[in-house]
């Protein structure tokens, strides 16, 4: 077994500490860091996904794999690296209401705040209102990410886009989707400005939209 199946292997078990360790011991052996981020980490979370759906396995199961992953991706942020400086403006993100997924969110904060955006993370379950609320209070905030892993939150996630443009930030900021469930079909259909399928392509995107 390869380093990198042996992360997604503790992962999948939900082994936080073995995790942590395999990560670094992945990086000292010279892993890319994105390998060990999308073939490691985010490569067990499908097959634990898979699993739930098979009911193989329960939503405890879930929740200390998500807790190992969450250990993996806190070692391998600071190979992640990045530009910092935060200079490209403000980014709004947060996992629209009734949803409290935030694993995908937060790796797209992280690349995000890393190609150089100051990123206000509102968390998890965000109310509509309170994406609106914090564009309002930011005038140098650039980029709004919606973030939703269920089907039943993609109408709170077109609720959350609609009252952006109602309250008028739509002249001020680009809204970013994405999440499992989300297209670009959808993306269109609920007039958001652009959907990527994962964190990197997020941070390229959030840069060129700025
Ligand atoms: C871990 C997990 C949980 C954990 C979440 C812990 C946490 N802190 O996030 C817990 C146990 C809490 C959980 C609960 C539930 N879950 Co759950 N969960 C998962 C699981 C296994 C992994 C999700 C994950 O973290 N993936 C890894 C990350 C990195 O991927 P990602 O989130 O997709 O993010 C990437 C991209 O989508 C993108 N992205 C994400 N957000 C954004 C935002 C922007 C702006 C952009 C541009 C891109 C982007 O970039 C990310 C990085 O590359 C998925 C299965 C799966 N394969 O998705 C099920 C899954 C999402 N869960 C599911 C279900 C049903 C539930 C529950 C309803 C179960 C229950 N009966 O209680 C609850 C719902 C709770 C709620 N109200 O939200 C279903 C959803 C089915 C559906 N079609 O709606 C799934 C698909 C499992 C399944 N196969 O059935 N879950």
């Amino acid at each position: 077994m390869s380093k990198i199946e042996e992360i997604a292997a503790a992962v999948a078990k939900g082994k936080a500490k073995v995790v942590a360790n395999l990560v670094t011991e992945a990086l000292n052996e010279g892993a890319a860091p994105l390998d060990v981020l999308n073939q490691g980490l985010i490569g067990a979370m499908d097959v634990v996904g898979e699993k739930f759906k098979n009911n193989e396995i329960f939503v405890p199961e879930m929740l200390v794999a998500a807790r190992a992953m969450k250990k993996g991706v806190e070692t391998l942020k600071p190979a992640l690296g990045g530009e910092g400086g935060a200079s490209l403006g403000k980014c709004v993100i947060g996992t629209v209401a009734g949803d409290l997924h935030d694993i995908g969110k937060n790796l797209v904060a992280m690349m995000i705040e890393s190609t150089g955006f100051e990123v206000i993370d509102l968390g998890v379950d965000v109310p509509k209102e309170k994406f609106v609320e914090t564009v309002k209070a930011n005038p140098d905030c650039k980029i709004v990410g919606l973030s939703a892993l269920l089907t039943t939150t993609m109408p709170a996630m077109k609720e959350a886009v609609a009252a952006l443009e109602e309250a008028g930030c739509k002249n001020q900021v680009k809204i970013m989707v994405g999440g499992a469930p989300i297209t670009q079909e959808f993306c269109d259909e609920i007039g958001a400005d652009a959907y990527t399928a994962d964190a990197a392509s997020a941070a390229q995107k959030a840069k060129e939209l700025a």
